[in-house]
């Protein structure tokens, strides 16, 4: 391999002998050598290749029925002093955890082929990308990291002799005997899986599972909770957060970042579609944003992916055309249904499918009793097929924020949109983002999850010193801070309707954001922050009741002090470390509320 990199190739070399591959192939990162390794696996019979005429250049995997999401009950994070990594995440001493994991690396990749994926998150050379080098034993890892990630020679180039990667290290976890057959997902049993992360020595090793977040390492692993913590320490930011570009009837752009807890539809309103007459919205990223104060003292976004890898099911025509319009080719599909003629299906996909093979590999009927796909199945698609990509989705200097967004899927008490009265306010709402479970028994009413900042399991330290972060990142912007909001789709009625029709219909939610960015409208202020005055939000065409809208606007003062009694029982679970600067918003909103 053309690289004269002297501790790249040391680490090669040391992981090798370790793992007693019986071949090392470097990934240079062409078509030919995807197409090569796809081929590969439609022969062994761990890939299936969808209908050319339908879906070109698309193949169909299923994974083991027990390796089918990301496991964060073996997600750990190992530095010195568990009081480092915090209460919501798994410590683990680093030194233990390497005896282990070392064990268990020993002659593990015996019968298979070790990969090497030198990869770029961010596009390559923008002064906001890192460099990973992934090892890995999983062909379906590497077909995967080359959608998601930028891959091969130019990144090695870029790295040069003696330029920073951060080594990630894959292995699923199943050695070949000799003239032992192989298996269409090979995984380790889930007492062996470790999805560990050392963030003192920025390294990443995952060991037993082959999928998604388990093993596309530049993503979770690397992107967000490994670069979390460079974040903190060099002074940037790595978000779950959507990025995305609005652009109003005067042609002025607007751009947002968004973070939402999983199952409010963030990757939807990535690809939004304005409903209101004029505006135009494009997609940046669906996932992660990592962001960086620049020379005029704003706050630059980029997109560290170069792929979505989304949830499948009640992905349609209807719910996300542009990611649907995305898949139309050069997809890989994980855990979908296959249906007669070649080409996948999923629940909540446009159209009904009388017969297919479901993710099990069995036969299935909408009689079966079954789903055709599983919940968490997916799509891995390259962002640049996206309809609505927008054109500086690759701009090396990223796009300058305008305003944050948070959320979460409560039916009851919190309003469609909120702005918050300041930054502080603002790292406020973002840390008390919460969902309602799903699964709560019908006589303890709802309770509620909290995932601050979407962070939960990404945040690769203490969760406490992020909101410290925050704040510190606030101080340096001062004036040019983005404004914060809060948002809520899923109110629902009584009698349990949707008070809000959501989706491309959001654009209404994102004119008033854009409005108030601008200055161009005043707002009512309420005790939780600042809301549309009647007739500000844009409702024309929409026939909503206006008790119904009455409704979608309340704040119910009693109800958001029990959430607050809530909320200050959350934060007690981060002792001392919580900043005093929250602990003050907590106590604000309780008198505004008074
Ligand atoms: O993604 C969603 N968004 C954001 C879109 C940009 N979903 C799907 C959530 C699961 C991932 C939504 N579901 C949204 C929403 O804004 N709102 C709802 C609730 C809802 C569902 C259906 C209807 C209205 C609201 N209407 C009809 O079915 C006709
Ligand atoms: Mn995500």
């Amino acid at each position: 391999m053309k690289t004269a990199h002297q501790r790249l190739l040391a680490w090669v070399a040391e992981v090798e002998a370790m793992c007693q591959p019986d071949s090392v192939e470097w990934i240079h990162g062409s078509s030919i050598e995807y197409d090569r390794l796809m081929q590969r696996m439609v022969e062994t019979g761990a890939a299936t290749r969808l209908n050319r005429n339908r879906r070109p250049n698309s193949y169909l995997f299923r994974s083991d029925p027990s390796d089918v999401a990301r496991v964060e009950n073996r997600t750990f994070i190992a530095c010195t002093s568990r009081e480092d990594a915090g209460p919501t995440n798994n410590w683990i001493d680093p030194a233990e955890l390497k005896k282990t994991m070392t064990a268990l690396y020993t002659g593990c990749m015996k019968g298979r082929t070790m990969y090497v994926i030198p990869f770029s998150m961010g596009p390559i050379g923008s002064p906001l990308s890192r460099i990973g080098v992934e090892i890995t034993d999983s062909p379906y890892v590497v077909v995967n990291m080359q959608i998601m990630t930028r891959v091969g020679e130019r990144v090695l180039e870029a790295l040069g002799e003696r330029g920073e990667f951060i080594p990630c290290l894959h292995s699923v976890g199943a050695p070949l005997a000799d003239g032992q057959e192989d298996v269409a997902w090979p995984c380790a049993p889930m007492e062996q899986k470790y999805i560990a992360h050392f963030p003192d020595e920025n390294l990443i090793w995952s060991y037993g599972s082959g999928y998604g977040g388990n093993a596309l390492l530049g993503k979770k692993c690397l992107a967000l909770r490994i670069a979390s913590n460079m974040a903190r320490r060099e002074g940037w930011m790595a978000e779950h957060m959507l990025i995305l570009r609005l652009i109003n009837p005067q042609g002025k752009r607007f751009h947002l970042a968004a973070a939402f807890p999983s199952a409010c539809g963030k990757t939807n309103l990535a690809m939004l579609q304005p409903t209101i007459p004029g505006w135009r919205c494009e997609c940046i990223g669906d996932d992660i944003a990592w962001m960086k104060i620049a020379a005029d003292g704003r706050l630059y976004a980029i997109n560290p992916e170069a792929g979505f890898f989304g949830v499948a099911p009640g992905t349609s025509m209807k719910s996300n055309p542009m990611a649907m319009r995305t898949l139309d080719g050069n997809s890989i599909f994980t855990n979908c249904a296959l249906t007669d003629d070649g080409d996948i299906w999923w629940e909540g996909m446009d159209g009904p499918c009388d017969h297919a093979i479901d993710w099990k590999g069995d036969d299935w009927t909408p009689e079966s009793g079954k789903v055709a796909a599983h919940p968490n199945a997916r799509f891995t698609a390259p962002a640049a097929q996206c309809p609505v990509i927008c054109e500086d989705w690759e701009n090396p200097a990223g796009v300058p924020i305008d305003g944050f967004i948070f959320g979460g899927r409560r039916t009851q008490v919190v309003p469609l949109v909120t702005e918050a009265l300041d930054f502080d306010h603002g790292v406020f709402m973002g840390a008390m983002s919460a969902s309602e479970t799903t699964a709560a028994a019908l006589d303890v009413g709802q309770k509620l999850r909290r995932d601050p900042f979407a962070m939960l399991p990404f945040c690769g330290y203490n969760m406490a010193d992020y909101w410290a972060h925050w704040f510190a990142m606030g101080d340096r912007l001062g004036a040019k801070t983005p404004k914060i909001f809060y948002v809520n789709w899923f109110r629902t009625s009584r009698d349990g309707r949707w008070l809000w029709p959501g989706f491309g219909e959001n654009s209404r939610v994102l004119k008033w954001i854009c409005q108030r960015i601008e200055g161009a409208i005043a707002a009512r202020q309420t005790p939780i922050g600042q809301m549309p005055r009647d007739g500000d939000l844009d409702l024309e065409g929409l026939d909503i009741p206006a008790e119904d809208f009455a409704e979608l606007m309340e704040v119910d003062r009693r109800a958001f002090n029990d959430d607050l009694d809530d909320a200050e029982e959350y934060l007690a679970r981060f002792g001392d470390r919580v900043p005093k600067r929250l602990r003050a918003q907590l106590e604000a909103q309780r008198k505004r509320l008074a």
